[in-house]
């Protein structure tokens, strides 16, 4: 229990709410307003501190994290909340006394869901870390009005409803008018000489407020409370007489439409670059406002503008903020009036720039003419970013064509993100060490010759403050009675569970716990999906964003392989498998969304077929989101990470999975090869191509499916029936692109892309490694066991410790309460 939390004072302030908000006794509230008046009172809680974190920073004059993101990905916020004001027994007492269960008033939540997935939820485990281990950050996005699409299931085919999460407000935001900032588009810049100097003057602009919303980041019992900053837009003066009378009505209503559109909705695209103008206006509103915030903040205290980055530092969460470059340098050069040597000297040593991805659709580009358009200043200011950038690489490189083209920031016609990201920076990123590897070996070597320096890798990391003690209550109970509570802020101890993995009283005890939750996931699944799925059955997990590098595809063809030796054979000797999917795909996004419908329509075939005496399942989980991923992780036998080698930069699901006793089934990609490195190979199961042999491939060519097809039977006799109807026999051609996707070396793209008919074979094999293995019930025990032991090097309290020592150089603050 926290030493400031009183459970009286709490049911009263429960009450209370009830009262003041809804007008309402707590016998006549419904379950959504009960949720309501228990946050409201744990904000009562959070405030004090929330006041007192910001009061200690503000003495202590610390330095800074700015970390700038399009999206957070937060998940429920309640009983994290509780859990981190070490309240949660109490709390819970106080439900029950007055009639409602902790769990049935979570669950009125809706999910903030303000992002996509890797990205968007890594930034919502760093703010938990930050927060946990006590380092002064913000995290600084928007507040979209609708935030990730809710995914329902029609006649198999993935259907978008919009997300309306702030329909019954959220009671944990606080609305800070007075931090109001102006973000002004378009116009032309107009220069006029003053005092011998050259000043720039944007004019005939459009603007629009921003309005900040501040949601608490609590950290664990440690009475450190940070801010997640999200923006809003609101019209400037609309329809003022004074525009009326200038015949700029026109203008008002632009202006009050800009504000309307711009904060609508979260772009739905995972990896993938879109190129929409509404896009780029979302990232210079948000990263215009929050810069301008920090630099005024900053100026708040302190006199000398060029030590600003001694007290700030801006986290670029891949390229999607990376107009806070120029953003900084056009506030030094034209408000603060610095030199450019002076300016550039400060935002260098200000920005930072973490990468995710090497997929080359995922790359930002902007067209000169719209970039211009929307933002003429700072394109100025790019251009001479780049201008100046580019007599150094001819100084380094006199004559080489090569490097102008690939390090130019402007080149082609357009502005490349990445390239400003890393000439505006002092630190480039990647997020697992194979992945930083292929960044400094392939896709900016030249950019790594050039300043190697800059280049470091931070594996990403989870919190296990949320995947383990609030996702699986059973199993973190557990863990706590083997070996003490510390693991929930230093996971590294949590290895001293190894020496339970020998004991078969603990194997049995941690098999009844994955079993308890299979059994919740199944009751999940039933309420929600209205399928029966058999907990006794081996749960095979893949749940993560729908892409075609993810290789979903391959995993539902080797369930139809799988199907197809059971109708040969009908008495084969397997473990009964239910295959769980969980994915978006973007609305746009036609192949994920055929996928999608594959994997239904097998489901469909095989689930209604009592010939295969129910040995394999498959189900296809709806709106799969942080709340009912917590759910999943915890019940998984089987974790599927089976990318093509070299394209999950990192991969975060996988880190979750283990933490929570699954084995892994996967490539060596991303962090799967630092994951194999701590449970060792004998721990999981491993297949498919090397990335260097991907890579290779890749450059060199020579691989044709075709081969494959006309040599095995099994993924011929799989592949036809993409197009013979056997899972569409209302329309046989339904499946035709996928099967295209795989051999047609018309399209486009080089015919399986993704290498899946490459790594079948293997896949396969593994999979059978894994049938074998789990009749073995002792010995997956014992796995399972050591994955979980073995987890502590995934904690995101080590990934921000080495951001903090390598890149932030924050210091830890210690907040005091004050005796009430
Ligand atoms: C993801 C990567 O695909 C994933 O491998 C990684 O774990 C995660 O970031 C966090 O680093 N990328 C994205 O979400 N989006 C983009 C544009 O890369």
């Amino acid at each position: 229990m926290s030493m400031g939390f009183d459970k009286e004072i709490f049911k009263k302030s429960v009450l209370f709410n009830m009262k003041n908000v809804f007008r309402k006794t707590v016998d006549e509230a419904t379950p959504e307003q009960m949720y309501q008046a228990v946050a409201y009172a744990v904000k009562d809680v959070i405030i004090d501190e929330w006041i007192a974190t910001h009061k200690t920073y503000e003495e202590q004059d610390v330095k800074t994290l700015y970390y700038l993101s399009m999206e957070f990905l937060m998940g429920r916020t309640l009983g994290n909340n509780i859990i981190s004001i070490m309240a949660q027994p109490e709390v819970k007492e106080v439900l029950e006394e007055l009639g409602f269960d902790l769990n049935t008033i979570e669950d009125q939540e809706p999910d903030p869901a303000l992002g996509n997935g890797g990205l968007g939820r890594l930034a919502a485990c760093f703010l938990d870390s930050l927060a946990t281990l006590g380092y002064p950050a913000y995290g600084c996005g928007i507040r979209y009005r609708y935030g990730m699409f809710k995914q329902k299931i029609e006649g198999g085919y993935q259907v978008e409803i919009p997300d309306d999460w702030l329909k019954n407000g959220y009671p944990f935001e606080l609305r800070r008018a007075e931090y109001a900032t102006e973000v002004k588009f378009g116009g032309y810049v107009n220069t006029v000489r003053e005092n011998g100097r050259e000043r720039f003057i944007q004019e005939g602009y459009q603007s629009v407020l921003a309005v900040p919303y501040d949601m608490p980041i609590v950290g664990y019992g440690n009475n450190v409370v940070n801010t997640l900053r999200i923006w809003d837009a609101q019209a400037i003066n609309t329809f003022s007489l004074d525009s009326f009378d200038r015949g700029d009505y026109q203008k008002a209503v632009e202006q009050e439409n800009l504000a309307k559109t711009i904060v609508e909705v979260l772009y739905p695209n995972d990896n993938h670059y879109a190129g929409k103008e509404l896009r780029l206006k979302q990232q210079y509103f948000f990263i215009s406002a929050s810069v301008q915030r920090a630099v005024m903040k900053y100026m708040e205290k302190h006199e000398d503008i060029h030590k600003f980055f001694e007290k700030t530092v801006f986290q670029l969460n891949d390229t999607h903020p990376t107009v806070a470059v120029p953003e900084l340098m056009r506030i030094l050069l034209d408000d603060y009036s610095l030199s450019w040597d002076e300016a550039w000297e400060i935002t260098t040593k200000t920005c930072a720039y973490t990468n995710h991805t090497i997929m080359s659709e995922a790359l930002e580009k902007w067209p000169i003419e719209l970039f211009s358009r929307l933002l003429p200043r700072i394109y100025q200011i790019v251009e001479e970013i780049n201008r100046r950038f580019q007599q150094k690489i001819m100084e380094m490189y006199p004559g080489n064509q090569g490097k102008l083209r690939s390090m130019s920031i402007i080149y082609d016609g357009q502005v490349r993100m990445a390239n400003l990201a890393i000439v505006g920076g002092f630190s480039v990123n990647g997020v697992a060490r194979l992945h930083t590897e292929i960044l400094k070996n392939q896709e900016l070597k030249d950019f790594y010759q050039m300043m190697p320096e800059k280049f470091n890798n931070k594996t990403n990391g989870i919190t296990q403050r949320r995947f383990l003690l609030h996702g699986n209550p059973l199993l973190a109970e557990w863990v706590t009675r083997k070996i003490g509570d510390d693991w929930t802020t230093n996971l590294p101890h949590i290895h001293r569970l190894a020496i339970y993995a020998d004991d078969p009283r603990c194997r049995q005890e941690f098999m009844d716990i994955k079993y308890q939750n299979k059994v919740r996931l199944a009751k999940y699944i039933k309420e929600h999906n209205g399928i029966d799925v058999d907990p006794r059955s081996m749960f095979d997990v893949q749940v993560k964003r729908l892409h075609e590098y993810k290789r979903q595809l391959m995993n539902i063809l080797h369930v139809m392989y799988l199907y197809n030796q059971l109708k040969d054979n009908p008495n084969l000797d397997m473990v009964p498998r239910t295959f769980l999917f969980g994915a978006k795909a973007a609305a746009g996004y036609e192949r994920a969304k055929l996928t999608i419908k594959l994997i239904n329509a097998v489901a469909d075939v095989i689930n209604n077929d009592r010939s295969i005496g129910g040995k394999i399942k498959v189900v296809f989980i709806e709106d799969y989101k942080v709340s009912n991923a917590e759910i999943i992780f915890a019940a998984a036998d089987v974790s599927e990470q089976i990318s093509t080698a070299s394209k999950e930069a990192s991969g975060t699901g996988n880190m979750k999975f283990m933490l929570n006793g699954a084995l892994t089934l996967g490539t060596m990609d991303g962090a799967n090869v630092e994951i194999v490195e701590e449970v060792g190979s004998e721990n999981a199961f491993i297949f498919g191509m090397s990335s260097d042999e991907v890579i290779r491939y890749e450059n060199e060519g020579g691989y044709n499916p075709m081969e494959i097809f006309n040599n095995n039977y099994e993924i011929r006799r799989v592949l036809m029936q993409l197009i013979n109807g056997y899972y569409s026999p209302q329309n046989p051609e339904l499946f035709r692109d996928i099967y295209n996707s795989l051999l047609n070396t018309q399209s486009s793209d080089r015919a399986d892309t993704y290498f899946i008919l490459k790594d079948f074979p293997s896949y396969a094999e593994a999979q059978r490694r894994i049938d074998q293995a789990y009749r073995d019930e002792a010995w997956w025990a014992k796995a399972a066991i050591l994955n979980v032991a073995c987890s502590g090097k995934f904690t995101s309290d080590r990934t921000i410790e080495e951001y903090v020592k390598d890149i932030w150089h924050l210091e830890k603050v210690k907040v005091e309460l004050e005796e009430v």
